[in-house]
């Protein structure tokens, strides 16, 4: 397969993808929103993982995961839209943001 150009939108295989980890405690994160940075185009497997059930919230990207205790869920970011785009928590009155990711151009 060298030499065969992969068109640009087809899914990496798991192994490509960049592996970003996110531990939420109490609806929070203990050392504040931390940003994580990708380049455009890259695929993202975002873990995240908490100890209450929490829906989080991919702004600009519009996804969305649901979190129950204990069980790390992947939030998979195809990051095809430059910008800086928070993550947050949804529910209840207000929300929290828990992270950035911060996409470059290429
Ligand atoms: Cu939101």
């Amino acid at each position: 397969m060298l030499g065969v150009p992969r068109p640009a939108r087809a899914p990496a295989p798991a192994g490509e993808a960049r592996r970003l980890e996110l531990a939420i405690a109490g609806g929070k994160i203990a050392a504040g929103a931390p940003t994580h940075r990708v380049t455009q185009g890259e695929l993202v497997a975002w873990v995240l993982s908490g100890d209450a059930a929490v829906d989080v919230h991919l702004h600009g990207y519009d996804l969305e995961a649901k979190l129950a205790p204990g069980t790390p869920v992947m939030l998979v970011v195809d990051a095809s839209i430059a910008g800086r785009f928070p993550l947050s928590t949804h529910g209840g009155r207000s929300e929290t943001t828990l992270a950035y990711l911060e996409v470059y151009p290429r």
